[in-house]
């Protein structure tokens, strides 16, 4: 049997993380996957992506595209009679989905930084059309205003490391300097680290910085990079496993997946 998989671009290392953890586990259990990739963000080439696959007669669909509500309903209309699993979506949709707490997340990192004396938290968000930027972008908003904080500055990335190496360089540039700054992605944390050192600033006793994804580049970021973890591999096998029994008519399933701190060489 046949899994279809449509997916934000595999260029990025998250999204390219948890396709190989899909077809690992696809492959344990006896599944093949074909992958449809979006080219950009939006309803109606998610829905072409699927389309392609239910052209290919797969059995159920795991969609790793942001997806606003509306956009949610319109792509299970699409898929008919065949179970669909969403990954990147607020987890407050009715649709079938599993999704990473970012709340959760959100609060790990600023909590670990205003224990460590830090007021001055800038947030290098991720881009307006994501779904999930936004959750995260809410949480450390919620979490920094339970500690009476603002943030101290907001700045916007597209996920990648240039655009958080251009972003932080922008910012210290303009002569603002954080203590600390919040990463909405592991990437966009490479390129901050790039920024802080070229300004002839240190990490972390100058500016402390704190990613999210724990992909498997950041242990060996100069220094090491404390980040919110999300396990791609247990992401895989639980969006695998799920999407087996939802083929095997299971009737829902609505998931948060559990994050943790990972703290290495970059907060202080
Ligand atoms: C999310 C990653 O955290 C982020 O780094 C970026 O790669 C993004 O995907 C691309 O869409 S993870 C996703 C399951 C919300």
């Amino acid at each position: 049997q046949t899994l279809g998989l449509a997916t934000t671009t595999l260029s990025l290392h998250a999204p390219s993380q948890i396709a190989s953890a899909i077809k690992s586990r696809a492959g344990e259990r006896q599944f093949d996957v074909m992958i449809s990739m979006v080219g950009q963000p939006g309803a109606e080439a998610a829905i072409t992506a699927v389309n392609s696959l239910l052209a290919q007669r797969v059995d159920g669909l795991i969609v790793n595209i942001p997806l606003e509500r509306e956009h949610v309903e319109a792509v299970q209309a699409t898929c008919g009679n065949v179970p669909v699993l969403f990954l990147d979506v607020s987890p407050t949709v009715a649709a079938n989905h599993i999704v990473t707490d970012a709340e959760s997340g959100a609060r790990l990192g600023v909590d670990h930084l205003v224990v460590l004396g830090h007021r001055h938290i800038a947030l290098l968000a991720g881009p307006e059309n994501s779904v999930s930027a936004r959750l995260r972008l809410e949480g450390w908003r919620r979490s920094l205003a339970q500690h009476q904080l603002a943030p101290f500055a907001l700045m916007r990335g597209d996920w990648s490391s240039l655009s958080g190496y251009q972003q932080v360089s922008l910012l210290l540039h303009s002569g603002t300097q954080p203590e600390a700054i919040l990463v909405a992605n592991d990437q966009m944390a490479l390129g901050a680290l790039r920024a802080i050192n070229e300004a002839g600033l240190c990490v972390p006793q100058d500016i402390s910085v704190i990613g999210f994804d724990d992909t498997e580049d950041s242990a060996c970021f100069i220094p090491p990079l404390t980040t919110i973890r999300q396990d791609f591999r247990q992401l895989g096998e639980a969006s695998v496993d799920g999407i087996i029994k939802l083929i095997h008519h299971e009737e829902k399933l609505t998931v948060l997946q559990p994050v943790s701190l990972v703290e290495r060489k970059t907060t202080a």
